[in-house]
């Protein structure tokens, strides 16, 4: 979630293309994102169309993904149209603009829903409302802050709960902390006090006061001059390319080895690949359309009155500014990295550079790709990444793709864990009150609580391989009893399968059921007669221990199943639906997973990684970065191993 410390981009106005490496490139695919003039245009045309007044802010204006029909084509495809979403007051609209023609095609108000959060909702003027509200300044002088002036205040939406009185409201919660020199603020953050208001309208709904907990002490500070012990080691370890990177940009087209592919950052979701493909001499074989993380749920698991309401939906509520921030070599991304910018749209409708938001770089990292006795290669893949800062989590996404024809989806998740001060000092506290102040959580420090709480993040996975058409294979091991007579009592067997339809493929694993996901070509087969297919190998998953009634979990049911797969559906782009912000249960997903076939047809697969997350003290003040990830992996997809003609690497 974004609190803490959302930065605000300075709105610096660019007139070259959106994206570019090194020099600005004209739009040379369909999936290339809007350049600045493409932007303004749309914006003129809906000044034109009178859709525009002093109240508008943009939630989005970007590129609508092109007409599938036309998948994996060359040429033309149509006209680049804008998609657009927008707040108006208390309404919502949703249009699209052909960009080519200067045209409005569509405008409609969606009524029901919230656009996401805004930048200048976090620090606008509810903070500054509520921070000269007599029962808020007298909340903070309970807790020893005489100052409201030198606070920091930050509002979000607190989700939904189904409260009768919230209904229909853009509800934002205020929390506030003293702003001061530190770099790590969140263990001064105010506890226990938080204040409901209605964004629209600026009305205080209520000020809850729950705890007072004296001001922490505690310095949990990780800048180098801070911790410096003089810890070194004794000779620099330098990844260079002397001769530059092996990989090529037609535009926003990257080429390197045998893979090409598509990839710019998107306003809302970050990284987006698209039409991956592998070179097979002069043709090229479709592995996947689009790629792409399409949400992002974060459920806290304390019941306190300003706890409970933490359940982030981050991906579809805090994209304004751009999910994805900018990265830098030494911290994010190493030296011989290369960067690629992008564009946002401002609340108000400007376009706006982000700069480096992906960087990409070739990865050595010393295993083999494969060997046997003296024979061997040394592996090397090409990493595309992003990183979002969101309030005090920070989230890495890697694109790795290997020469052995796999691609690796990582996710990394580092910064700063979310904590509770507490009157109690550590574990070794006796307490007075009824429950523990680590009933939820486990204290990283003096007075310091992290809470429980579990990630979720779901990919969706437009695999085409070898074409649109695919089916999704589910593969059981199962165990075959042998006869009386044999030495052997049981193995076990490969049992493959097609499934019919979306019902069946909502699928879990787990180490009792072992099982193939495989998404295979409905029309092609290998060198020895099977399907030519990509297997989803996944990683950690987290089971969600939430009743089936808890909104946290109604509203990112996407969480329920670690696998779905869904026909294709332009419209169906993000898990938890188009408005995760205050969403009512069932968007998503769920709504979307029904009968529908998806046999010999064009299918899409959701994968969600996910981890429960029990805090250790080795998590404070920074969490070391926890990767955990998915693999895409050819399975007989080629006739042999891909790397076998790579060639050896000499020492
Ligand atoms: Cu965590």
């Amino acid at each position: 979630m974004r609190f803490g410390s959302v930065k605000l981009q300075a709105a610096s106005i660019v007139v070259s293309a959106a994206l570019c490496f090194g020099s600005a490139a004209l739009a040379v695919s369909p999936f290339d994102q809007l350049s600045a003039d493409e932007h303004w245009r749309v914006i003129e045309t809906l000044g034109d169309a009178g859709k525009l007044d002093g109240d508008t802010r943009f939630g989005r204006l970007s590129i609508l993904p092109p007409d599938k029909s036309k998948a994996w084509k060359s040429g033309a495809r149509g006209p680049r149209l804008a998609e657009i979403m927008i707040k108006q007051g208390p309404k919502a609209f949703e249009g699209v603009v052909n960009v080519d023609t200067g045209k409005l095609v569509s405008w409609t108000e969606k009524e029901g829903v919230q656009p996401p959060w805004l930048v200048e909702e976090y620090f606008g003027r509810i903070p500054a409302i509520v921070k000269a509200h007599p029962e808020f300044r007298a909340a903070l002088a309970r807790r020893g802050y005489t100052r409201p002036e030198f606070m920091k205040c930050i509002t979000l939406p607190p989700g939904n709960f189904g409260e009768e009185r919230f209904a229909g409201k853009r509800i934002g919660v205020v929390r506030c902390y003293p702003d001061g020199p530190l770099m790590n603020t969140f263990p001064r953050r105010v506890e226990g006090l938080l204040v409901f208001a209605d964004m629209n309208t600026g009305e205080i709904i209520e000020i809850d006061d729950y705890e007072v907990v004296p001001a922490v002490k505690t310095i949990a500070e990780y800048d180098f001059a801070s911790v410096n012990e003089g810890r070194r080691f004794n000779t620099p370890l330098n990844v260079t390319q002397d001769e530059g990177a092996s990989f090529s940009f037609d535009g926003n087209i990257v080429t390197w080895d045998k893979w090409r592919f598509h990839i710019q950052s998107d306003q809302r979701v970050g990284i987006v690949i698209s039409e991956a493909s592998w070179g097979d001499g002069d043709n090229r074989r479709p592995v996947l359309y689009q790629g792409y993380l399409s949400e992002i749920s974060v459920p806290y698991m304390a019941p306190y009155g300003d706890w409970y309401l933490r359940n982030p939906i981050d991906a579809g509520e805090y994209s304004a500014g751009g999910l994805s921030d900018p990265l830098t070599k030494g911290v994010h991304c190493p030296a011989h990295a290369k960067f690629v910018d992008a564009l946002i749209v401002t609340d108000r409708g400007q376009p706006q550079t982000k700069n480096n938001v992906i960087c990409m770089f070739e990865r050595a990292s010393g295993d083999p790709s494969w060997l046997h006795d003296v024979q061997g290669r040394q592996d090397r893949t090409l990493v595309a990444r992003m990183a979002a800062r969101l309030g005090n989590y920070d989230y890495v996404v890697d694109w790795e793709f290997s020469p052995d024809g796999q691609i690796k989806v990582r996710l990394g998740a580092t910064g700063v864990v979310a904590i509770k001060n507490s009157v109690e000092k550590n574990a070794l506290s006796k307490s007075a009150a009824d429950e523990r102040a680590d009933a939820y959580g486990r204290f990283v420090d003096d007075h310091v609580v992290a809470i429980n709480h579990s990630h979720y993040f779901s990919f969706r996975l437009d695999l085409d391989v070898d074409g649109a058409k695919n089916d999704f294979r589910l593969g059981k091991l199962v165990q075959k009893r042998l006869p009386e007579s044999s030495p052997r009592k049981s193995i076990w067997v490969f049992e493959d399968s097609v499934l019919g339809n979306e019902d069946e493929a909502r699928l879990g694993g787990g180490h009792s059921k072992p099982s193939l996901w495989r998404v295979a070509s409905a029309e092609k087969r290998n060198g020895v007669g099977y399907p030519t297919s990509y297997q989803i190998m996944p990683g950690m998953t987290a089971p969600t221990l939430m009743s089936e009634d808890d909104y946290p979990r109604l509203r990112t049911g996407f969480i329920d199943h670690p696998l779905w797969v869904t026909a294709y559906d332009a419209k169906e782009r993000f898990a938890a639906g188009d408005y995760p912000t205050l969403s009512e249960p069932g968007q998503g997903l769920p709504a979307w997973s029904k009968e529908d076939d998806i046999a010999a047809t064009d299918i899409v697969a959701w994968y969600t990684i996910g981890m429960h997350h029990v805090v250790r003290a080795e998590d404070w003040p920074v969490m070391p970065v926890l990767w955990h990830d998915v693999t895409l992996r050819p399975f007989d997809f080629f006739d042999g191993n891909p790397a076998i003609t790579m060639e050896p690497t000499t020492p």
